[in-house]
């Protein structure tokens, strides 16, 4: 009994750190939610963590902590599990968040691609800016991320366009920005020659620009979602035990 308790202690520090992790990034907008896990384990035991009344893969102590419906996968009626706004920094109580424009929909065909634009806003005092991409982690076997899925990033296009000198389109670079300027990417996922998977997977990501002395301007956190629709219990993928 003692190694299992051990175990789920193990299992809820994974998480803790995983939330930590999203909770460290600074964005504008869509702030991670707060959670304390320790207060949650200390209550009910590591053991009652475990349970999973809704079954969406959140324990009941971690939606306890987090506010959020524990016999309600979806707390906020968005089509997105709670599992997933909280592990990703969005907010599982709003649903309006995420946005749409956060949201990358891949089909779960093989061979399957997607273009999406997406914009930053910066202020311009000449410098180059260059888009960023950063997949971060997920519970997936393999440590399958992001990144597994991101083929490239492009330049489209400035706004005002005479605010930027040139777009070098496969460098995803803007040159000589001056002024208040929205820039344009394009990020590629694709697929690949991998089958779709049985339930629906969920990539956290994050894009931002960076200026050869600043990293990290208007970080923006975005997902991909892929995946058939094969459950009726529930479409979405799971961890192995709940978080
Ligand atoms: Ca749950
Ligand atoms: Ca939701």
């Amino acid at each position: 009994m003692r190694s299992l308790a051990i175990r789920f202690e193990i299992v809820m520090f994974a998480f803790a750190t995983a939330l930590l992790s999203c909770a460290s990034r600074d964005t504008s907008r869509d702030e991670p939610v707060e959670i304390d896990l320790s207060d949650a384990a200390v209550e009910t035991g590591p053991l009652f963590s475990l349970i999973d009344s809704d079954r969406d893969g959140l324990c009941d102590s971690s939606e306890r902590s987090v506010g959020t419906d524990a016999d309600k996968a979806d707390s906020d009626n968005d089509g997105y599990p709670d599992l997933m706004e909280v592990y990703c920094g969005f907010e599982p109580m709003d649903p309006n968040s995420p946005r749409a424009e956060q949201v990358v929909l891949l089909a779960a065909e093989k061979g399957a691609a997607i273009d999406f634009k997406t914009e930053v806003l910066v202020d311009g005092k000449g410098e180059q800016y260059s888009g960023v991409f950063e997949a971060e982690e997920v519970f997936y076997a393999g440590g399958a991320t992001a990144a597994d899925l991101f083929v490239a990033a492009s330049a489209i296009a400035a706004d005002p366009p005479d605010n930027a000198f040139a777009i070098e389109a496969m460098a995803a670079r803007f040159a000589a920005v001056q002024g208040e300027t929205r820039l344009t990417f394009a990020l590629r996922f694709a697929l690949g020659e991998q089958p779709g998977f049985e339930c629906i997977r969920w990539y956290p990501f994050s894009f931002s620009v960076k200026t050869p002395n600043e990293s990290g301007i208007g970080i923006e956190r975005y997902i991909v979602i892929s995946g058939s629709v094969d459950s009726e219990e529930s479409p979405w993928c799971k961890p192995e035990h709940c978080l």
